[in-house]
């Protein structure tokens, strides 16, 4: 499970806190599960501060990862973390998602879709097979909490 270019290879997506306040949770879920996609984690949690630093550890010394950290665990509104799973979803996550800057997010794309700012573009989704494996395990490393399950949808879609 969880192989890249495999039909079980797995990625790591989050509802940012702004993506929940902005009621898009199901909008969200809903676009992977239509594209054909099986859910097989997901929670809802204000992740602890170190949580927040190890995710965005790449990003330590950009001038805006304290303000990133903050927005991330403040409080104000929860952030959602899901484990998708099906062929290539690592990078059609990301091109669902769209571009990181908004303002070169495509229409159709999520951000392209509801978004206008870096600094609130809603969702997050593993840029890798490296960085799934390492978020999958960092946000769902709980046992069970992943969850191996047979999708009637695979024989069809
Ligand atoms: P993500 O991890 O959230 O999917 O975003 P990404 O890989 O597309 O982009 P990355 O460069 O890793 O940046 C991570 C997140 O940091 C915030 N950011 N703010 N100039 C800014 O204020 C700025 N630049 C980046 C964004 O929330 C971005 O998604």
């Amino acid at each position: 499970y969880g192989a890249p270019g495999t039909s079980k290879e797995r990625t790591f997506i989050a509802v940012k806190p702004d993506g929940v306040q902005r009621n898009l949770v199901g909008e969200i879920i809903s676009r992977f599960e239509r594209r054909g996609y099986k859910l097989v984690g997901l929670k809802l949690l204000v992740p602890p501060v170190e949580l927040a630093k190890e995710h965005y550890a790449d990003l330590s010394s950009k001038p805006f990862f304290a303000g990133l950290v903050d927005y991330m665990t403040n409080g104000r509104a929860p952030v959602v973390g899901m484990v998708w799973e099906g062929p290539s979803v690592i990078k059609q996550g990301r091109i669902m998602l769209g571009a990181t800057d908004p303002k070169n997010s495509g229409t159709g794309t999520i951000r392209g879709d509801f978004c206008l700012s870096i600094g609130r573009n809603i969702v997050h989704g593993s840029d890798s097979a490296e960085s799934a494996e390492k978020e999958i395990s960092l946000w769902f490393g709980g046992k069970g909490e992943v969850v191996n399950w047979t999708s009637n949808n695979e024989e069809w879609v």
